[in-house]
């Protein structure tokens, strides 16, 4: 395909309940979208940066520059290109794997939608519904937690996610096992909110039973990972520290992670994520899919890809009104705890063009061929 042109749109999007983690508590999702124009059709891309730099370094005014200046510039110099040529175009700029993930994405929606194939059968799906996690924020009290979570049990979800940090983690968690039970499915996210330090503390999750605990401590850090593996009964899953298939085989390999959450965010792209869970599959590590507060057109590619063989564990992928009110595409509803795989060309959602005008932060940029 050849590119005409790419037009950003940043959006401020309510939620329905604010999202506290360790590192920040949120009352609204900005989020930037990207919709690429070409001569084959066109296509559009959500970039899962947050407005700050909090669970990683991109954020979404970097993504906005990093795309405008540099990698729209390189697809408007490839030429003819394709979604599989992206990831080698945008190789000179290091890092910003989550703005290259949404203009890869929005490349790989026109491409789909011109030879009308789903991002499902791209990716070689193998099921129609995923089944679907909820991830549970801080709350305020534990009366709170568990009235939370007795909504998301009420509402079918499969898996609970708590968000625990120091000083939010054992009685949190002691509360949400009783009320689910011992077979409820339960696992906790820390975002990097320890240190080894906390070895004592993080081990007396032990005695809850939960599937896995998620990324303890600072990206960079694979040693303490392993240590701590080492250390505990629950399995240690990495997301942040996961930026690409040859940083992930290595943690396996070195005994940080047995799990791995699965962001094409995170990793660069889908393709880049469609790699990952490949090489997970046969080295026998069982992967999820981890969300951002994805809107419909994010949370569609995510479902399709969770679709994958190796997804075995319910994803961080919860339905439309989890997050928001109104979606900007047509919601994504559970049935019995599993959102369904869309099976239309590219991402199989329709963006509604009237939203994206109504929450525009700014008006839509147009980036041309003489940018950057
Ligand atoms: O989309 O349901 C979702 C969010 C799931 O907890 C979630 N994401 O570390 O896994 C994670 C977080 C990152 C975003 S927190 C603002
Ligand atoms: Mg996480």
């Amino acid at each position: 395909m050849r590119l005409e042109a790419v037009e950003l749109h940043l959006l401020a999007i309510p939620l329905v309940r604010p999202f506290e983690t360790s590192f920040s508590r949120q009352t609204g999702r900005e989020v930037l979208l990207v919709h690429l124009i070409t001569d084959i059709g066109e296509g559009w891309g959500e970039c899962v940066a947050m407005a700050d730099p909090f669970y990683s370094s991109e954020h979404v005014a970097g993504c906005v520059d990093v795309i405008t200046r540099y990698l729209t510039p390189s697809l408007f110099r490839a030429g003819d290109f394709t979604a599989e040529g992206v990831a080698g175009l945008f190789s000179l700029v290091v890092g910003h794997r989550m703005a290259k993930a949404a203009v890869e994405a929005a490349v790989l929606d026109a491409q789909l939608r011109a030879t009308k194939t789903s991002f499902g059968s791209y990716f070689g799906a193998v099921r129609e519904f995923v089944d679907c996690g909820v991830s549970v924020g801080i709350s305020p009290t534990i009366p709170d937690l568990l009235d939370e979570v007795g909504s998301y049990v009420e509402q079918g979800y499969k898996r609970i996610k708590l968000k625990i940090k120091p000083g939010w983690d054992v009685a949190p968690v002691a509360a949400v096992r009783e009320l689910l039970g011992p077979d409820g499915l339960l696992q906790v996210d820390a975002n990097t909110a320890y240190t080894l330090d906390d070895l004592e503390r993080l081990r007396e999750l032990d005695a809850f039973d939960l599937l896995l605990i998620e990324q303890p401590f600072v990206e960079e850090d694979i040693r303490s990972h392993v240590l701590l593996a080492q250390a505990i009964a629950t399995p240690v899953c990495l997301d942040e520290s996961i930026v690409d298939t040859g940083v992930a085989v290595d943690a396996i390999e070195r005994g940080a992670t047995s799990i791995i959450n699965i962001k094409a965010g995170r990793v660069g792209g889908y393709l880049e994520a469609v790699r990952l869970h490949d090489a997970c599959l046969s080295l026998g590590v069982p992967v999820w899919c981890g969300g951002m507060l994805e809107t419909g057109i994010g949370r569609a590619a995510n479902v399709a890809l969770a679709a994958m063989a190796g997804f075995t564990l319910p994803g961080d992928t919860s339905a439309s009104d989890r997050y928001f009110a109104e979606d900007i595409t047509e919601p994504f509803v559970l049935e019995n705890g599993q959102l369904r795989v869309p099976t239309g060309s590219g991402t199989g959602v329709t963006v509604r063009t009237e939203l994206v005008t109504d929450w525009a932060v700014w008006p839509a940029r147009t980036i041309g061929p003489d940018a950057g």
